[in-house]
Formats: structure tokens, sequence, C-alpha cells
């Protein structure tokens, strides 16, 4: 049995895991890991590149590494990796990757504990073991356990920002079928939530076969899961899973409604449509009698829409985004659905970093790449100089950046406004990074945790309302500092939060990066019922990430945020205006 890209990545990721487990030269741990990274990435089939004799050509594929994948796809297996695993227990890679532990404490627990599995160091926290160790305390304990909760929280499902490119990548190919005559996406990932379990693609077509055929002979298919006239799943080589279905135009808008759920939406639908004397399923609203079973010589009611079958039960269309159950049936019901916000009402972009601290661009190039975009206007908000490891700015730095930066602006005229800002850091002793003398020099400035982010929570909500009651402070980035799949958000106080930023009238961040989509749509929704004032922003630390607000976008979409909630919508005047009159 030959092996797939993502496993051959996967136990090069092991192998050097158990090399940093057992204590080998760095190096020789980095190429291994090096090798997983950039065999995860290729998108064809390393079977077929390594038959073109093209494998050294990746970048950090030589020769020995080239023979360890020569030798899985032609036998399953590595020897090398058989007998790293006698050496070094296979449990304590996944230990290694709990948050809080790393390689050294793995190989700590299992040589003073013998604790080889996940569900065995849980075991032992439980019992105060790993307190008592050398290094450790109840402190790092508890991170621990935190750390094996989030862990199972999370396995198995891939963040939105993976999953939909390779999803729409998918869509568009199927549709270039002669028999294709619609498709969409459908479940998880048409509803935009951040993570998603597998992947649901729906097709119209009256003949299903050949885009069945061509769906599961897809080049970046690692294995088949099914392969029926109508529904066909495969695993990628990324690990994701795909489900795709065929079915008949006519029934386009049922089968659409229902492979979108939320289950729990379409259990609320279905229960509005017996309520009326209906029976609806995938396929059709069939008429039903007082015993609720369906009448099979009564006419059913087909939808080729879904405006059509939510139309029928008298209701208003709903928005992908928030069919969750959380109100919007009863919302729809009178017609007081909210008008949701889309990508074009965004005509500004309030954070985003450059090469002067941790960007990848310089200053002009992220400029002219939002130019092309279409904003009206910036700001540039590198990091503040107590963020080391983000090369963050001195006050020096930071007031020369301010005047390029408006040099810059005047260059530009009427193409764009760029403003001077920061993101400057609330640091762990909840200070503010930089002295109001500072910040009155600046546009625009955010403040964000980056540390201290397992404090308790009268800590970190302290830390917040300083920053939102700091008079030069217009906007906390990322609030809750989540991050996937590792970091959980904060532990904070959310309704002193809103409240104090809707009396300060300080921003909240729905930061559109997928790896944070914080606020997260719970708490945007609060935000926005309180008339606390939102803005969707990049974050982006390249020219590349400036396209991820659809991410931010939908994100606010299921927190039911309207354009009018969001200050990035507004015109570059009406924005000065605010700015110069909260100053
Ligand atoms: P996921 O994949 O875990 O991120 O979440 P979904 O929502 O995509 O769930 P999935 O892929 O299992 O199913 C896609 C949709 O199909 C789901 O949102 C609702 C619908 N569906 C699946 N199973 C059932 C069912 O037993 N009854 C009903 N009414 N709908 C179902
Ligand atoms: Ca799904
Ligand atoms: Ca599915
Ligand atoms: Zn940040």
């Amino acid at each position: 049995m030959s092996l797939s890209n993502r496993e051959i990545a996967d136990i090069f990721a092991r192998c050097a895991d158990m090399l940093q487990i057992r204590g080998d030269n760095i190096h020789r741990v980095l190429s291994y890991r090096r090798a997983s990274e950039t065999i995860r990435a290729v998108p064809r089939d390393l079977r077929v590149i390594s038959s073109d004799g093209g494998l050294t050509d990746l970048s950090y594929i030589g020769k020995t590494i080239a023979a360890k994948i020569d030798e899985m796809l032609e036998s399953g297996e590595l020897d090398f990796y058989n007998r790293l695993k006698e050496e070094v227990p296979e449990g304590l890679v996944d230990i290694m990757h709990i948050n809080g532990v790393g390689p050294k404490k793995a190989k700590l627990f299992w040589e003073k504990l013998e604790v080889t599995s996940v569900d065995a160091l849980k075991i032992a926290a439980d019992n105060d073991k790993l307190a008592e160790l050398p290094g450790m305390g109840v402190k790092s304990q508890q991170k621990i356990l935190d750390g094996i909760e989030a862990l199972s929280r999370q396995t198995g499902r891939a963040n939105i920002g993976e999953a939909l490119p390779a999803a729409q990548r998918i869509l568009d190919m199927l549709l270039e079928l002669p028999q294709a005559r619609e498709g969409a996406l459908a479940g998880s990932i048409r509803r935009g939530r951040e993570t998603i379990g597998d992947v649901d693609i729906l097709i119209a077509a009256d003949d299903s076969g050949p885009i069945m055929e061509r769906f599961v002979s897809m080049e970046n298919v690692a294995r088949v899961l099914g392969h029926g006239p109508t529904k066909s799943s495969v695993e990628l080589l990324s690990g994701l899973q795909v489900d795709a279905r065929v079915l008949a135009k006519a029934r386009w808008g049922t089968a659409l409604n229902y492979f979108t759920g939320s289950l729990a939406h379409n259990v609320k639908m279905r229960q509005i449509a017996l309520d009326q004397g209906l029976s609806l399923n995938e396929h059709a609203f069939s008429p039903v009698d007082e015993n609720k079973a369906i009448i099979e010589s009564a006419e059913k009611t087909l939808c080729d829409s879904e405006e059509k079958v939510y139309g029928t039960l008298g209701l208003q269309y709903v928005p992908p985004e928030l069919r969750e159950d959380s109100g919007e049936i009863e919302a729809a019901r009178e017609h007081r659905l909210p008008r949701l916000i889309e990508r074009r009402d965004i005509v500004g972009d309030l954070h985003m970093h450059s090469d002067w601290s941790d960007g990848k661009n310089s200053i002009r190039e992220m400029v002219d790449a939002c130019v092309k975009r279409g904003h009206q206007y910036i700001v540039i908000t590198d990091h503040s100089r107590s963020l080391g490891i983000a090369n963050g700015l001195s006050i020096e730095r930071l007031l020369a950046q301010a005047e390029e930066v408006r040099e810059l602006n005047d260059e530009m005229g009427e193409t764009i406004h760029v403003f001077a800002g920061t993101e400057m850091d609330i640091k762990a002793d909840g200070s503010l990074d930089y002295p109001d003398e500072v910040l009155v020099e600046l546009d625009f400035v955010i403040a964000s945790l980056h540390s201290g982010l397992s404090q308790k929570r009268e800590q970190v909500t302290a830390r917040l309302l300083k920053a939102i009651r700091n008079p030069y402070v217009r906007m906390i980035g990322h609030p809750s500092a989540r991050q996937y799949p590792n970091r959980e958000e904060v532990d904070a106080d959310w309704d002193a939060v809103l409240a104090a930023a809707k009396e300060e009238d300080t921003i909240l961040e729905i930061n559109a990066n997928p790896l944070r989509l914080d606020l997260k749509p719970e708490l945007a929704r609060l935000a926005k019922e309180l008339g606390v004032k939102l803005a969707i922003n990049t974050d982006a630390h390249r020219v590349a990430h400036l396209d991820l607000m659809e991410y931010g976008v939908t994100n606010a979409r299921r927190g039911w945020v309207e354009a009018r909630h969001v200050v990035n919508t507004w015109s570059l005047e009406r924005f000065n205006r605010w700015l110069s009159h909260k100053a």
C-alpha cells in the first residue's frame, strides 16, 4: 500500500518530533520538519513527482529525504521511522504538541512518570503529579490540562482559510463540465463556520456519472472513500474530506437548503412545514395528513431555488451565515432579518503591518496593493516597542515612520488616504507600550493583547478596560486574542468590555485573518446590539493577506452585523470627521 502526501508529511513530522524528544542535533530535526512542510504544501501527488524524477527539485528535499519518500511510496513504510518508534514511544509526539508542553517536558514526563500517552498525562495531571516535577508547578500543570482539553475540541476540523480555497477550486472544476448546470458549496463551509468538518459540494445536472467520475479522479485525491452514482466522498492529499452530490435541477432549492444545514436550522424548518401540513426533505414538500403521514396521492411541490423553499413557508430568505437556529427563523417569519454587511461595503482597512516590524512588504507596496483593491483609506499599524519578536518600533522609529507615512500620503493625493498608526501592545502588567505624548502624534491607535493571555479574568478585563479608556486608543485589535488551533480566547468580562467600548466610543475589531476571526460571531452580535462600533480589518502582514477581508465579512455576517455597524464602510470624509470629533 502506497502512502498519500499527507501521510508522508505526517511521518516526517513525527520523525522530526521524535528526534527532538531524543535530543538530536537541531539541524537534523529541522531537515525533517522542513521536508514535512514542503510535502504538505505540494499540490501534486508525490507518486507522480517521483516517477518524473522531480523529488529533489522540491525545496528542502535532498537525496536522503527523497530516498525515504520513495521507500514509503513503494513499501508504505519507513524503516527509519519504525526504528525510531522502538526508541521513543510514539505517544510522546502527541504529548509534545499539547499547548504548554514541548519536547523537553514530554521527555521529562516520560522519564520521571513513565507517561507515554495524552490520556496517561491527563491522569497524572489530575493527580497533581506534574506539579511536583522540577521546573513545573500548579500553574503549568493547569495550563497543560487546558491544553489537553483544547486538543480534544479541535481534532479533525480544518480551518476555513484552508478549506475554502480548496473547496472553491473543486467546485469551479466540476462546473466546467458540460453536464453541470448549477453548483454550490453547502454545509458548514457555506455557513461560513470557522472550522469545517468536511466540505459538501452540490451539483445540479441531468447526467451525474461524468461528474462523479471527474470528482473521484482529481489529481489531489489521496483516497476515494465512496463512489456512487449521485454521491461520492474523497480524502484529499491535504487530509480534507470532501462529499459531492449530484441532483436534478428541479430539486435544487430543497437540496441546497437541506445540505447547507445547520441541522438545528433544518429541524426548525421541517417543524414549520409540518405545522402547515407539509413534510419537507431534500427532495420536495409533500402534503401530510393529520397523523403527519405523507399523502402519497397528493401532488408534491418541487423547489428549484432556496427562495422558493423559504417562500413556500411564508419565510423571508435566510442567508446561510445565519442558519444556526439562533433566532433567524423567528426573524424570517416577521420579515425582520438584518441586511447583512457585504464585502463591497468595505472601503478601508485599519490594521496592517509593513517591513518596519514583522510584515513582509514595504509601506509603499502595501499602499499600492490597497489602491488596487479599491480602498479609500488605510492605516499602517506596525507593532510597538515591547514586542521584540515582532521587531516592534522604538519611539524614534515610530515617529520616523509616521513622517514617512505622511509624505507618502501627500504623494498619493486623492488616490487613497494613508493614516499613520500603531498596533500598540497592552503589556502583561497592564500598562500601554507608548506614553500619551507619543500616541497624540498618531492618527489612529490600536491596542492589542499579545501576552499574558492566560491571566485571570479580572486582570485581563482591567487591561482591556484601561486600553479602551485611554483617550488616544481608537480600537482594540483582535480583542479575545484567540488563534486557531492552539490559543484559546482570553478570559474576560465581556459585558464590562462591551459597555466600556460603547461608553468610550472605542472600536472593537473583527480581525479577518481566518486563524483569528476575532471578535467571534457571538460577541460581534452582542457588540452591535449594544451599539459598539466595529471594524473589519485584515491585519495583513503581506500583500496577499489583504484578500482575507472576505473571511472577516463572513464572520461579521454570522454575527448579524450590518454595514452601518462597521466603521470602515464609512466614506473617508465621515471617518475623518469621527477621528477629529473624538480627539
Ligand atoms: P461539518 O461538516 O461538521 O463542519 O458540519 P456540516 O454542517 O457541514 O455537517 P455535515 O457535513 O455532516 O452535513 C451537511 C449538512 O447536511 C448539515 O449541515 C445538515 C444536513 N444534514 C446532515 N445530516 C442530516 C440529518 O440527519 N438530518 C437533516 N435534516 N439534515 C442533515
Ligand atoms: Ca460538512
Ligand atoms: Ca458532509
Ligand atoms: Zn496583533
